[in-house]
């Protein structure tokens, strides 16, 4: 019997209004992410206006006001990255957090073209009194926790592959993603990429908006505020796409696949193991991390000869930064950064 029609993916909901949704990225063979199958995630409804330029201002020597064709016309620059919400695979810890409940979808890839923050905050002058650069969004604003804002250090605001980006994969941004205008923070969890980004202000203080000074926090404890800090640079991760868990198996060969990134230095290699870590197996990578140091990596290994029983099949990707992915990830109250080794349960018959 042929199928109707052809066979689709499709996004999954985990929450409405807003819009929270999860891409199915096991499923995903190609190395970007196509941009209907991107996940979303937003801390407020979308906006009901829309943000037509953006302005540079703060402790700057000359602000500016630009329009998106004046920021279009310049010299533009593109950066393949994927992008990681911290709140990925938090349903995977232990005890369990609150929050959006995430799964694995919450990481979705594309190439982002657009001008660099730097040269914007260049052209304005930055003053030397500046200590931070805060994107503002416009979406929430007059609630309680203010519209959507983010503050990046100085050294990250000036790095040139920071962007104000106008098209991703290609096409200008959707309005869902940000649309016309969003921040693109390479090898950063994405909260700091703020869609429908307004207004930069350059600030001599540290900022205090919510999603800056209480969200986005590490918090170690359960009941105590003691220890925080604030979420940054991507772990170092890994996800097996093909066998899925809980899957039953043919004997015979599989290739086990899937994907590592991290967001310092580059992924230095991928081992699976299927025997619960005692021996460690190479995975052949698929792009060379060098080439586009924020991307992921697509990686496999070929299993032989598998016999019928139980079997976990764990991933786990270290870095050129030294960093190697944990047994167990760091329990944190809001679920930001899980990054434990990566399994998959199978049964062979
Ligand atoms: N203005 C604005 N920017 C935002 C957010 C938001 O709610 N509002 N969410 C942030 C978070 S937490 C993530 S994970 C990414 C999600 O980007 P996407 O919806 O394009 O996938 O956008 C970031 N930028
Ligand atoms: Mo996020």
């Amino acid at each position: 019997m042929k199928p109707s029609r052809p066979q689709q993916l499709f996004r999954k909901t985990v929450t409405m209004q807003p819009e929270n949704q999860s891409s199915p990225v096991r499923w995903i063979t190609d190395w970007m992410t196509p941009d209907g199958l991107w996940y979303r995630r937003n801390h407020y409804n979308y906006p009901a206006s829309k943000v037509d330029g953006l302005q540079v201002v703060g402790a700057v020597r000359c602000p500016l006001t630009l329009s998106c064709e004046d920021i279009r016309s310049r010299p533009a620059k593109s950066v393949v990255s994927v992008m990681e919400c911290a709140g990925n695979r938090r349903t995977l810890f232990r005890p369990r957090v609150y929050g959006v409940p995430w799964n694995e979808g919450a990481i979705s890839q594309a190439e982002w073209t657009g001008v660099p923050l730097r040269d914007l905050l260049q052209e304005a002058g930055i003053c030397s009194t500046a200590r931070e650069v805060v994107c503002w969004g416009i979406d929430g604003e007059g609630k309680d926790k203010g519209p959507f804002a983010r503050s990046l250090p100085l050294g990250k605001s000036l790095h040139p592959d920071t962007l104000v980006a106008y098209a991703q994969n290609g096409r200008l941004l959707s309005p869902e993603h940000g649309a016309p205008l969003r921040l693109i923070v390479p090898g950063w969890y994405a909260m700091a990429s703020v869609k429908w980004l307004s207004r930069i202000e350059v600030v001599t203080e540290q900022f205090q908006g919510y999603y800056q000074k209480e969200d986005y926090h590490y918090y170690p404890f359960p009941h105590s505020d003691e220890g925080k800090r604030p979420v940054t640079v991507l772990r170092v991760n890994s996800l097996i796409r093909y066998p899925h868990d809980f899957s039953v198996l043919k004997t015979g060969h599989h290739r086990v696949e899937g994907l590592a990134w991290t967001g310092k230095g580059v992924i230095r290699r991928v081992e699976v193991s299927v025997d619960r870590g005692e021996h460690w197996h190479r995975a052949r990578l698929q792009q060379r991390p060098w080439d586009h140091p924020y991307a992921w990596v697509q990686w496999s290994w070929n299993w032989k000869d598998l016999q019928p029983g139980k079997y976990e099949i764990w991933s786990r990707a270290a870095d050129t930064a030294g960093r190697m992915q944990p047994l167990r990830a760091k329990w944190n109250r809001k679920g930001y950064g899980y990054n434990a080794v990566c399994r998959s349960r199978v049964q062979v018959e």
